[in-house]
């Protein structure tokens, strides 16, 4: 493994290689510790590529055996081969072939980049850089080739061989070994390379295309969970389907299969044709997978088929442009899931998720801008800002084009870009060109990290019957970026008028508007709204239509008001949230001061309002419900922040709550009890999730007969969705029956292990300091394994990103205990190491005794030899 030698990479060094490979032929003899690979590259000079250039391909912890140059063999003198790299120092001036023969061994491999082992199926994860650890490569994404891939090994063990592409030759090799070669027609870089081999079980439907062609779609899984794989397959129906009618994308080859594995160090990976997924995104049942998990594998099967086109067809110039494919696949999912289900539930649920992980990466050391321009090991750049802020851009070029430029913008990049790697320039430049909009402006969302803060204020002239808002953005500095420049920023707006509906507005000066949408563009702008009846209630940012922090200057009265009456469902939902976020950094500053947090009757009664109101659809009432989490409130404060602090006063909040609504709790409670069989469908899921924060509120008021009603709901369950919501009701508000659930749970999933997985992360949620000591033991638990990226996730990055009082605790025994499982962990699997350590991003925003205290601990990582280039990055960053 590459140790600390990860050099500086930068954007403006980019230049394409002296050779083009054509074609490759690769051929796996497969076992399980010597795993020999012959690879055949027919390579070509570039025309200008000076006579006799040395050709140095990539590689990473490989064995070199032999290599041939137009099939004689090469003098000792002609290369050299290292395990990281291989060069031809005098290569032909001419096309030429290159063999290169190396072994690896799949099942010491547990970083789970390249070719690895997983419950015994050899697997290939290649996205960024793992093509280099199969065979030596020009292991980037510009080199784009036609491969044909032969597997071979045992009839007995490895049943089933796949690569990517179509099948086109299988047979017997001596008594017992067989073969199948794969042709995939479609050029791809490296990173899109897969091989899987394995004795796998599949479900199999087909799909017929909108021009009439039959494709074969299968789905692999180990022995005995084909059962589990419907909902999948259902999914990848209803994508690909949604694909030709939203974009005109139809699917390509014959085949397409999709592979669940057990350890995976992410959620999936879209290989042309192959998909391999973490086994968490395909399997569901009712009795182990909940409605979030339903929702999830939809969303993730959709992503991963969704780039096909955009990703595999046309991919990527370099890694700096990964959100020229990721940003746009996610715009691609988030608007997929909203035509599945509902698109005010899924726009919230999306800005949840940006704020609560994208805000804060931004605001601390890892920020970075979309599309970075340098880096040191681009897997630590697979971020929320790279993926979710970059789906935000696409989101905001959308906006500001309408439906029908955007979609002119897409038909062009697909037309103008297919089969190449594509830069974000090119991107841009299909929109302005399909639609004749100047839009170099946008480049500077790709350009300038930092979440840009909006104050609006307003001023009402009613003589004139004008309205004047005056908008302001400002950027704070970022690492490398002291200065910023104004952002070009759509606010979809309405102004409310006194009985609720939009007004009419007669004419606006002051800035670009386009329907519903005005430009801000400067870093100060006054509008000027001419024509009105009566002083307006601003509605600004509809649908979160840009990735800001908005202030509004307006008071509280502005807000409840807007909570009642805005047409917007995102506003009516962002304005309960910022009523109870000033209640909340209120209450946390009295927690602080050692008082008593005041309730807030008037929020209480509005949401009420909302609670009850049948016309709203249940699962909007639910986010509606759920009050900003422990790390908005942590990224308000953003200075001097004490996790502990929070979490009482939010405690304080729900308790006051629930006890001042019990009644309605009750009556939801009761009116949404269903006992139909489980469908995991968005609506009945809604009503779900409505029930399971009813019983919470009533759980947080401490009510005597709750417990048991908790209990029962647990009892009773006869889906995953309300067993669980029940156990984290128990757990969550500290009931004692929690323990004896734990216990059940424990003997009713015994060896499920993504079962098992909930489990642990609903105890390292559980927040108390006594935590810290419950997840070391859980360690030693059976369920538990250090070398599954699932479990470790489950239980480990439970701890450290959802459980703010364990983690920060304030003897700092949280910060401690991560760092030493990060510095574990980082020989063995340094992607997953990274990512732990990335959880004391915020770290700096820390009160000093708790600050003083994560800085210890990242300086003991900081100072230790041997780190790998993923942690040494993140925490080099981290403390600069
Ligand atoms: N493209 C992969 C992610 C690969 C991550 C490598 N560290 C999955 C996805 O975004 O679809
Ligand atoms: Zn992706």
């Amino acid at each position: 493994m590459k140790t600390q030698t990860g050099q500086t990479i930068r954007l403006e060094d980019y230049h394409p290689t002296d050779y083009l490979i054509d074609t490759v032929h690769l051929d796996f003899q497969l076992d399980p510790s010597r795993t020999r690979v012959l690879a055949t590259l027919a390579l070509t000079p570039r025309q200008d590529t000076i006579a006799g250039t040395p050709l140095v391909l990539d590689g990473d912890a490989l064995t070199f055996v032999a290599a041939t140059l137009d099939g004689a063999p090469l003098a000792d003198d002609a290369f050299v081969a290292t395990p990281d790299s291989f060069t031809l120092k005098r290569p032909p001036a001419k096309p030429f072939e290159l063999t290169i023969e190396t072994v690896v061994d799949p099942t010491g491999n547990s970083a789970l980049m390249g070719l690895f082992r997983s419950n015994g199926t050899y697997c290939t994860q290649c996205e960024p850089e793992g093509f280099r650890r199969i065979t030596y490569f020009l292991d980037r994404p510009d080199v784009l080739a036609v491969y044909t891939t032969r597997l071979e090994g045992p009839r007995a063990e490895v049943p089933v061989l796949l690569s990517n592409g179509n099948p086109i030759e299988s047979g017997t090799v001596g008594g017992d070994r067989h073969f199948v070669v794969w042709h995939d027609p479609y050029p791809k870089p490296s990173y899109l390379f897969a091989a899987v081999a394995g004795d796998l079980a599949h479900i199999s439907d087909t799909f017929v295309t909108a021009s009439g062609r039959k494709v074969d779609l299968r789905i692999y899984v180990e022995k005995g969970k084909e059962d589990r794989c419907h909902w999948a397959m259902d999914s990848l129906k209803r994508s690909m389907r949604w694909d030709e009618v939203r974009f005109g994308r139809e699917y390509d080859l014959d085949i397409f299969m999709i592979v669940a594995v057990s350890d995976f160090n992410m959620g999936a990976m879209e290989n042309k044709g192959l998909n391999i997924f973490n086994d968490k995104y395909i399997l569901a049942d009712p009795s182990t997978a909940t409605d979030t998990d339903y929702a999830g594998i939809e969303s993730v099967i959709a992503h991963e088929y969704f780039h096909n086109w955009t990703g595999d067809r046309i991919t990527c110039r370099d890694w700096f442009q990964l959100c020229l494919k990721e940003g746009l696949t996610v715009y691609r999912d988030q608007e997929f899931t909203s035509d599945e289900r509902s698109r005010p539930v899924k726009r919230i649920a999306d800005v949840r998720t940006l704020k609560a992980h994208q805000f804060p990466e931004d605001a601390g050391p890892l920020a970075h801008p979309v599309r970075p321009e340098t880096y040191r090991e681009i897997n630590n750049f697979y971020t929320a800002t790279v993926y979710e802020k970059g789906a935000e851009i696409v989101r905001m070029l959308a906006t500001r084009l309408g439906e029908d430029g955007f979609r002119a913008g897409m038909d062009l990049y697909f037309e103008r870009h297919d089969g190449e790697a594509a830069t974000i320039e090119d991107f841009l430049a299909c929109f302005a060109d399909a639609t004749g909009t100047a839009l170099d402006d946008m480049m500077l969302w790709y350009r300038q990290s930092g979440t840009p803060t909006v104050t609006s204020s307003g001023h009402w002239d009613p003589e004139n019957h004008r309205f004047t808002l005056t908008l302001s953005q400002q950027t704070p500095p970022t690492p490398g970026q002291s200065e910023k420049t104004p952002l070009p920023i759509p606010i979809r707006f309405g102004l409310v008028g006194p009985n609720g509906d939009d007004m009419e507005i007669e004419r606006v000066e002051g800035a670009e508007v386009s329907g519903d949408v005005l430009l801000l563009t400067e870093a100060e702008q006054t509008i000027v709204f001419h024509g009105l009846g009566a002083r307006p209630i601003p509605s600004l940012l509809r649908g979160f239509s840009a990735p800001v922090r908005l202030v509004r200057q307006d008071g509280r009265d502005d807000q409840l008001f807007l909570l009642a009456h805005d047409r917007d469902p995102f506003n009516r939902w962002n304005a309960a949230q910022s009523l109870a976020m000033d209640h909340l950094t209120a209450a946390t500053a009295a927690v602080r001061d050692g008082k008593q947090p005041q309730a807030d009757p008037d929020l209480f009664r509005a949401l009420q309002t909302v609670a009850t109101n049948e016309r709203l659809e249940p699962a909007y009432r639910a986010l509606a419900l759920q009050l900003p989490s422990e790390s908005d409130i942590f990224r308000e404060i953003g200075t001097d922040v004490d996790p502990a602090a929070i979490s009482a006063a939010r405690r304080a909040f729900r308790a006051d709550m629930g006890a001042a609504l019990a009644p309605t709790f009750r009556s939801l409670y009761d009116s949404l009890a269903d006992d139909t069989p489980y469908q995991p469908d968005p609506v009945s899921a809604g009503r779900r999730a409505l029930r399971a924060v009813a019983l919470d509120y009533l759980a947080a008021a401490g009510l005597d007969s709750v417990e048991e009603l908790a209990k029962h709901h647990f009892d009773s369950a006869r889906n995953m969705t309300d067993r669980l919501a029940a156990l984290s009701t128990l757990a969550m508000n500290g009931m004692p029956s929690a323990e004896d659930a734990f216990d059940a749970y424990a003997v009713m999933f015994k060896g499920d292990a993504l079962a098992m997985d909930k489990w642990l992360t609903m105890q390292a949620m559980i927040p108390s300091d006594d935590t810290l000591d419950r997840v070391r033991r859980l360690m030693d638990h059976s369920a538990f394994s250090i070398a599954n990226p699932n479990r470790i996730r489950a239980l480990i990055g439970a701890f450290a990103t959802g459980n703010a009082v364990g983690f920060h605790r304030a003897d700092g025994a949280g910060y401690h205990f991560l760092a030493s499982i990060v510095m574990e962990l980082d020989s063995k699997n340094p992607q997953v190491a990274a990512r732990l350590l990335a959880s004391f991003r915020s770290w700096r925003s820390l009160e000093p005794g708790r600050r003083a205290a994560a800085r210890t601990e990242l300086e003991r990582v900081a100072a230790r030899s041997g780190l790998s280039t993923d942690t040494s990055d993140i925490v080099s960053r981290m403390l600069s």
